[in-house]
């Protein structure tokens, strides 16, 4: 309940911080005994769907449209996965990427949260269509961002022509930061999955943390800072190696 009516949710042309105390639940087509929060859409500008299913025991979601890809991030309890005769168990910081138009369900026994982004699938002439791929984001090969050991990136999909997109983790030792004010073609989803710091988005800085959610639009100017004693860590999608003016 606020009674202040304030909030550190702000948006804008190019960006939006989306914080919990703000966030609306509805349903979502597929998705049965599922509350979704739908974050970012087209609504805001954005050309992807990003939002987060809280799964009730009995929950399920499945594919409910044409040629979106999917990328799925379990946040909290366990998520089975059935793509088509296998089935695969996700735990916590467990992922699955699933290529357009490949029949897949989720379910839940119990109470779970899993933070999910569509996207159309834009193919291109010479790259094979993606596989599957699922993973444990602890187990996945972490490196340095341009050298800076205090700052780890961890590539959740392969770095291939066949992928128009990539999901990231980038893990913040306290005081790390970005290396300068990126400007870049892509835009981003962004979860912040622990700690926090100070985010420039724009012309504006905001403090945020754990929970928070951020959508960053194309040529977006961005930076972020870490505050605070612990690691700071955040979900980073993308949109890339697609030349644009192919699908104009
Ligand atoms: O990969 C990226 O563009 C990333 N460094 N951006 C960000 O963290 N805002
Ligand atoms: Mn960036």
């Amino acid at each position: 309940m606020s009674l202040s009516g304030f909030t550190r949710t702000h948006v804008a042309p190019d960006h939006a911080l989306l914080t919990p105390d703000t966030f609306v639940r509805a349903f979502l087509p597929g998705w049965h005994q599922t509350a979704c929060i739908v974050h970012i859409s087209p609504e805001l500008g954005a050309r992807f769907q990003m939002y987060t299913v809280e799964m009730q025991p009995g929950g399920s979601g499945e594919l409910s449209l044409l040629d979106i890809q999917r990328f799925a991030y379990v946040l909290e309890g366990e998520v089975s996965l059935e793509v088509g005769e296998v089935r695969h168990t996700l735990r916590p910081h467990g992922f699955a990427y699933l290529p357009a138009n490949t029949p897949h369900r989720f379910s839940s026994q119990g109470p779970s949260r899993m933070v999910v982004f569509d996207k159309p699938y834009q193919s291109l002439a010479g790259a094979e269509a993606p596989s599957p791929v699922l993973g444990y984001e602890p187990e996945v090969p972490s490196n340095p961002l341009l050298g800076d050991e205090a700052l780890q990136v961890r590539l959740l999909l392969p770095d291939t022509p066949s992928f128009d997109l990539a999901v990231n983790t980038m893990t913040f030792a306290p005081g790390a930061h970005l290396p300068f004010v990126e400007t870049h073609v892509m835009e981003h989803g962004l979860l912040f999955l622990q700690g926090g710091g100070v985010y420039r988005l724009g012309e504006r800085w905001y403090t945020v943390q754990a929970g928070d959610v951020i959508w960053m639009a194309s040529y977006c100017p961005q930076w972020f800072g870490a505050l605070g004693k612990t690691q700071s860590k955040y979900l980073l999608y993308k949109d890339v190696n697609r030349y644009s003016l192919e699908s104009v």
